[in-house]
């Protein structure tokens, strides 16, 4: 493109993206509904990994849909008067994808963002470029800005800093810089300085640019609009002699305030390889010194440091005041973009009560916490399930002998053999051809107070005749007068004459290590007149656990009294025997898929068939 050409941007200007790059859009339909644009400045997604479908945005207070093509072809044909592609493409697709464009005449501007593209690479895309009349803006930049017209993705940060830099209208000073990320400290300088920024491009770190300085400086002179010029150049190239010649030659008259950063490399004895690919004096007339001093001789306005900048940059607008070439204009407020739900919060400007608690496990860490406590420390001090149980369940950290009490409940509950109504039904669901999941769950569901979950009602009934005083035998009678079955007493296949070894196992633990055990002495007193009357109302597996579980968390000085009567009240001892007879129906569904089985189906003569007797219809 050369200095005649129409600008590269403007009001009405119209851009594709290419990549998913949602956030960086978001952001340049902010900026131009700050700048008033009537229209998105992006109308449509270039993203090959994904098929055509379309993309919410706001657009000021409402919400607007942008096209999303797979083939750039669909874009280009349904867009024919976008003419800025904004390149989001990796290193890898880069070329491809600024090659695939510049075959559209309608794209007469590409950004590219990526960094380290091979530099045969980008010198090709140069050459086709410049053939095609295409300005490339990058690689390895962050783009450019015009204020009041058009953002090239991510350039000028976010909104609360285009505002504070003015960026959404026109100033009067335009500026090219090769490095992105100093192009943001160019707009605060700018603004802060002068009536603001009128266009200014990074053209990128790279040793080949896509543009260079004087294509940029160029269009900026051509431009009436444009009254002075900022250059921020930097070690390495020759690039800005070609500006000192511009002077020189009497072809550039605008007052330019330049300066070269990497002044310091000549502290280093040695080369100095800076951040970009291209910063790096190959010959001392590529340092930055030497190219200070050239563009300060012929006649640009250049700081003794970068701290003068901004010092220059004020001197040389206010001269241009004084003179009349600039009239500052009064300012007009941008109308207001709402601000990001999630960015407001993150500043502490908004609150909203959450719909949804949680006290027990954080992940948004850097790291997993349990109830506090990080997984690497869970791990680094061993705690076992019975010790991430105590976190998540009871949010407390157990003494080591109460985690080592939980492991042993899930160890000895973990499964009583295929007989038991829940290992049956998992079985019968498997058999049916369903999943592990269906028929795990089959099997839970058939935990009640009968079978495995009467662990949470034997610790009630207990601890509530414990805590009123009664002895064993007024709560047995009064069970019995009542007409409820004492929970955790009775089984079906054990007794005192086959004694249940879980519970004798459980038994002796508890015993030794429990600091108290008073509830379970009770228990065990209730059990002597139960088996006295029959030998099978033993105090079971459930019986037990409840029982020494309120001993636990009455007795292991973690909880208090109200902490153990809630979970009790809860029910969040029947847990531990759903987790641990998890176990074993997972085995059950593995066990029936291993061994084939088909469909069953309950054997006729096992079912004793016995219907309505005939009523007589007289
Ligand atoms: N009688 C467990 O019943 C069973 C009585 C009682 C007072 C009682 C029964 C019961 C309470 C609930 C409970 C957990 C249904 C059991 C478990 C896990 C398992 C299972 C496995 C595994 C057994 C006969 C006579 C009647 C009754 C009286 C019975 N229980 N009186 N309090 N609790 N218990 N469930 O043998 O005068 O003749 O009319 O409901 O703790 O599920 O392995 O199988 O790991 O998988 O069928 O261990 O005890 O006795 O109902 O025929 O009653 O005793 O009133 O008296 P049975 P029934 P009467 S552990």
């Amino acid at each position: 493109a050369s200095a005649a050409s129409p600008p590269l941007f403007s009001k009405s200007t119209k851009a594709l993206v290419w990549g998913m790059q949602s956030r960086a859009v978001q952001g340049m339909l902010d900026f131009d509904y700050s700048c008033s644009r009537t229209t998105p400045s992006v109308v449509a997604l270039v993203y090959p990994l994904v098929g055509d479908h379309r993309l919410k945005f706001y657009w000021g207070h409402k919400e607007v849909l942008i096209p999303v093509y797979k083939q750039m072809e669909d874009a280009m044909k349904a867009h024919p008067d976008a003419d800025v592609l904004v390149s989001f493409a990796s290193l890898r697709s880069a070329y491809d994808s600024t090659l695939e464009a510049m075959q559209y005449k309608q794209i007469r501007t590409i950004a590219i963002i990526a960094e380290g593209i091979p530099e045969n690479l980008t010198r090709k895309l140069i050459q086709i470029a410049n053939q095609k009349n295409v300005t490339i803006i990058g690689p390895a930049t962050v783009g450019g800005i015009k204020p009041g017209c058009f953002k090239i993705g991510n350039t000028g940060g976010m909104l609360d800093n285009i505002l504070s830099s003015k960026l959404y209208r026109p100033g009067s000073v335009a500026y090219v810089s090769r490095s992105g990320g100093m192009s943001n400290e160019l707009n605060n300088i700018v603004a802060l300085n002068t009536n603001g920024v009128y266009e200014g491009v990074a053209i990128g770190g790279d040793r080949y640019p896509g543009t260079t300085f004087m294509h940029h400086i160029d269009r900026y002179h051509a431009d009436p609009n444009v009254k002075m010029l900022v250059v921020l150049g930097e070690v390495g190239g020759t690039e800005e002699y070609e500006i000192v010649k511009g002077i020189k030659n009497g072809s550039l008259t605008k007052p330019i305030v330049a300066w070269c950063i990497g002044t310091c490399a000549k502290m280093f004895t040695s080369e100095v390889q800076f951040g970009h690919a291209g910063s790096c004096a190959n010959a001392d007339s590529e340092t930055a010194v030497a190219k200070n001093e050239a563009l300060r001789a012929a006649g640009a306005h250049v700081p003794s440091t970068f701290d003068e900048l901004d010092e220059i940059i004020k001197q040389v607008y206010e001269s241009l005041v004084a003179k009349g070439e600039i009239m500052p204009q009064p300012e007009v407020a941008p109308p207001t973009v709402p601000m990001d739900y999630n960015w407001a919060r993150e500043l502490g400007l908004i609150r909203k009560p959450a719909s949804f608690m949680t006290s027990i496990c954080d992940e948004r860490g850097s790291e997993l916490l349990y109830a506090g406590v990080p997984i690497t420390e869970v791990f680094k001090e061993d705690l076992g399930i019975g010790g991430v149980l105590g976190l998540l369940w009871f949010q407390k950290r157990l003494p080591p002998y109460a985690a080592k009490f939980l492991e042993m409940c899930l160890m000895v509950t973990a499964d009583h053999g295929p007989a038991v109504s829940g290992a049956h039904n998992t079985i019968v669901c498997a058999r049916a051809g369903k999943d592990l999941i269906s028929s795990l769950a089959s099997g839970l569901f058939t935990i009640g107070d009968r079978f495995g979950g009467a662990l949470d009602g034997a610790a009630r009934q207990f601890s509530q005749a414990y805590d009123s005083g009664i002895i064993p035998m007024q709560f047995v009678n009064g069970m019995r007068k009542k007409g409820e079955l004492i929970m955790g007493i009775g089984h079906r296949v054990k007794s005192i004459n086959n004694p249940d070894m879980r519970v004798v196992i459980l038994k002796e633990y508890v015993k030794a290590n429990f600091p108290a055990t008073p509830l379970l002495d009770y228990a065990i007193e209730v059990e002597k007149i139960t088996t006295s009357k029959k030998p099978n109302l033993i105090l079971n597996v459930d019986g037990f656990i409840g029982i020494a579980m309120v001993d636990m968390f009455r007795n292991c000085g973690c909880f208090t009294l109200e902490e153990a009567t809630e979970y009790i009240e809860i029910g969040a001892l029947n847990g531990l025997f759903v987790l641990g007879r998890s176990v074993g129906f997972i085995g059950h569904y593995l066990d029936q898929k291993r061994l084939k089985q088909g469909l069953y189906r309950h054997p006729w003569d096992d079912i004793s068939y016995v219907m309505p007797e005939k009523f007589d219809q007289n």
